[in-house]
């Protein structure tokens, strides 16, 4: 590697960003913070054209956001590397040119070792820490005043969940971090002879005037920030940027359920070219419109749909009152023999799935076209979707089209991606009330949510106000139907003020207690415990 001070710089940058980049992680797992790459990801996903969007998930699968992620990353280092550059050019002082030359070998450990040869004069730079502090202070302005509103989340990050104080004050831990290991490295890879040019390296030094100026700037800047800061709190706690935490209601109202489909756009089925084709085990078939589906005698069922991406404590669950007809009355009318083994659910946008036979016989399994009394929006499925309770949604066709029994197993969208092909739902269960990080005061304190198994069926949840270590009994609401999910709430009273970590277990209707064994949602659906962490006082 060359010595001169812009490569030097590069390297200390992209360095400093790879620190910063750990240094929000941890932020990240601890706070709830979310890192800029994360933030870039979801507005970059929406500007992809749906045909690249699909081919990348189609590519990579559950890999793609990850991927995604690894490429934002390096993005992010990249531009740390520029900011490096920047500082070595314009803003660190300069020792004497030399024709010295700095490697970095890959030692045995197989770590980086900086060296330098040149002879004994050759010593690191200084660490010049109040321009490599300017950058990053300027850094962390832009990001938050320009880059943040742009991304979708809000000048001061007032849109994100962690709220305005808590990530604009960790970015501003990041950015500092970034300058201060910044001018070190740099030090330590831009080596100059401190004795041969002592005279001239405090002509290129900022004088003591434009040292004071800087200084009564960067305050001005901070108090400037601060103010601004204290205004958006106000702002945060008085109008309603986030919605407040509350107990859930036990239906999920329309606009608040979740969606999610493979493709990127939802499919509009034009009612006129649509009709469900019905195939059965003898090689019969019969079709139907909506109308005619419409006309037939026709059920009503509550259930919880939750998605298998769903992380511990995600927001990919509702709870909706369906109407339609019972697929077994279908299927009887073409025909299940004793060769039928399972029941394949396709769709418009070339989306299947399947149940076993025995499962789409049940009763309880239906086709449905209104959500809530109103016709199925286009996002939910319209004109048909199926609702099979107790499986995860990755059964629930939506956009349904044929239906077929088939003689063998059939292994569908996600489950030939790598997920389960049973789609049992985990016992789960959730903290909504109070929200994660709230200041609450002393005093009696309402907790809530939410605990889902399915077909078992919810019979006792418990929460624990001491990291799990002690457990205390909570109410639960008779739940709508036998397939939706159980909220709770209890009251607690602490007794000094502190942070609390809150945790929260559900007891199935077959007595077992839901597993503490965190998983992945991949490949069976995310299990673990939920908890939050409040300040109380
Ligand atoms: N045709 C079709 N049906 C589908 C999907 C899909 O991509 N295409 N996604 C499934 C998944 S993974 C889930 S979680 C549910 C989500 O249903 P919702 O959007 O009504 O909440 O739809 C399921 N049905
Ligand atoms: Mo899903």
């Amino acid at each position: 590697m060359n010595g001169s001070p812009g490569s030097a710089g590069r390297w200390a940058g992209a360095g400093a960003m790879a620190i910063l980049a750990a240094a929000s992680l941890a932020i990240r797992l601890t706070l709830g913070v979310p890192t800029l790459p994360e933030l870039f990801a979801d507005p970059l996903l929406y500007m992809l054209p749906p045909t690249l969007f699909s081919t990348a998930l189609d590519l990579f699968h559950f890999a793609a956001k990850p991927i995604l992620l690894a490429a934002l990353l390096l993005g992010q280092v990249g531009v740390g590397a520029l900011l490096g550059w920047l500082y070595s050019e314009v803003l660190a002082p300069k020792g004497t040119k030399s024709n010295y030359t700095v490697t970095l070998p890959v030692d045995g450990e197989g770590i980086l070792a900086p060296q330098w040869t040149g002879g004994p004069e050759w010593e690191p730079s200084p660490v010049a820490l109040r321009p490599a502090l300017l950058l990053s202070s300027i850094a962390w302005l832009t990001t938050i005043l320009v880059i943040f509103p742009a991304i979708g989340a809000g000048p001061f990050g007032i849109l994100l969940s962690a709220g305005a104080v808590l990530t604009v004050a960790s970015y501003f831990i990041d950015a500092t971090i970034f300058g201060l290991t910044l001018a070190w490295i740099y030090s330590r890879l831009y080596p100059w002879s401190r004795s041969k040019p002592a005279k001239e390296i405090p002509k290129k030094l900022p004088s003591r005037r434009a040292m004071i100026r800087q200084i009564a700037a960067a305050i001005a800047v901070l108090l400037g920030v601060n103010v601004a800061l204290e205004v958006f709190e106000s702002l945060e706690s008085n109008t309603s940027f986030r919605p407040p935490a509350h107990l859930p209601s036990p239906i999920t109202p329309i606009d608040g359920f979740y969606v999610v489909a493979k493709d990127f756009f939802p499919v509009n089925v034009d009612l006129s070219h649509w009709q469900l084709t019905v195939l059965g085990s003898g090689g019969r078939s019969r079709q139907y419109n909506l109308d005619q589906l419409q006309a037939r005698p026709s059920v009503e069922l509550v259930t919880t749909l939750t998605c298998i991406s769903n992380e511990i404590g995600g927001d990919l669950i509702g709870t909706a009152r369906w109407t339609g007809v019972p697929l077994a009355d279908l299927l009887r009318e073409v025909g299940v023999d004793g060769r039928a083994r399972e029941v394949v659910l396709s769709a418009v946008d070339n989306y299947a799935d399947s149940i076993p036979v025995e499962l789409a016989m049940a009763s309880d399994t239906i086709l449905v076209y209104a959500m809530d009394g109103q016709p199925l929006p286009i996002a939910h499925g319209f004109p048909l979707r199926a609702i099979i309770p107790g499986r995860y949604g990755i059964k629930n066709v939506k956009w349904l089209s044929r239906v077929e029994v088939v003689d063998h197993g059939f292994v569908g969208y996600w489950p030939s991606r790598g997920w389960t092909d049973q789609a049992v739902v985990q016992t789960e269960s959730q903290i909504d009330l109070p929200a994660d990080h709230s200041n609450l005061p002393l005093g009696p304190i309402e907790v809530g949510g939410i605990a889902f198994a399915g077909a078992r069926g919810i019979r006792m949840v418990e929460l624990s106000v001491d990291n799990g270590e002690t457990w205390l009994p909570t109410t639960l609401d008779p739940p709508l139907s036998a397939y939706t999910w159980t909220t709770w709430h209890t009251i607690w009273r602490p007794a000094s003020p502190g942070w609390y970590t809150l945790q929260v277990r559900a007891t199935d209707g077959t007595g077992q207690v839901q597993t503490a064994v965190v998983t992945p949602p991949i490949p069976d659906g995310a299990t673990g415990y939920h908890q939050i962490h409040v300040r109380v006082g």
